[in-house]
């Protein structure tokens, strides 16, 4: 347990997972020690208390610990929620399955789209098309209102984005005349928010 008072994020700077993780906290204002690892070489400190070995882990300051980043969005927003990420998406059966089929079968196929020489069953193009299941789901999700959440952007949007935001940019100029509008305009804004900025921060 450091001996600092403030909680400590082992963290990934493009770890999709790590960044929702972030951005709840940067919502929510609480201040923690960022500590970058190197997944090659994760700090013994880490292991020792999460020895599952993926980021992110937030270690509380009364030694909790909590290993899933769904579990650190949840406990930094019920501290702290002046964006109203919680009431805002409702975090209900719906936005569930959709985060559930997020990083289920959606990352599944993000991963194949990312590196295709690992999963030769399929071409890129073929991963891409399993992937697009999912940003169809989402396009009509977004038909007629901005987020996810509806009228504001909430936790389901966070939660979601750092993926899509991937996917995008596996091939930028495919993506760019995709059939996706909505999904197009929805990561957009989010890339271009201070908050996206401010978590990407190197440190
Ligand atoms: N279910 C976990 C998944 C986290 C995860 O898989 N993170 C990846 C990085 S994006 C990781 O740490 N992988 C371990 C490794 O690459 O050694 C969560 O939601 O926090």
């Amino acid at each position: 347990m450091p001996s600092a008072a403030l909680p400590v994020l082992y963290t990934f700077r493009r770890c999709p997972y790590a960044i929702r993780a972030r951005l709840a906290l940067a919502a929510s204002q609480i201040p923690v020690l960022h500590h970058e690892v190197s997944l090659r070489d994760k700090p013994a400190a880490m292991l020792l208390i999460s020895p599952k070995g993926t980021v992110p882990v937030l270690q509380l300051a009364d030694g909790t610990v909590l290993e899933q980043s769904l579990d650190i969005m949840l406990w930094a927003l019920h501290q702290h929620d002046p964006l109203g990420w919680l009431p805002g998406c409702g975090w209900d059966d719906a936005a569930r399955e959709l985060v559930a089929t997020n990083d289920g079968e959606f990352k599944r196929n993000l991963d194949r789209y990312k590196y295709p020489e690992r999963y030769p069953e399929l071409d890129q193009a073929g991963h891409r098309q399993q992937g697009e299941v999912f940003l169809r789901t989402l396009e009509q999700r977004l038909d007629g209102q901005p987020w996810l959440a509806g009228a504001h952007a909430g936790l389901v949007d966070m939660a979601i984005l750092p993926f899509v935001r991937q996917f995008a940019h596996v091939d930028k100029g495919w993506f760019a005349s995709a059939p996706y509008p909505q999904v197009r305009t929805w990561l957009d804004g989010f890339l271009e928010s201070a908050l996206f900025a401010g978590v990407m921060e190197k440190r």
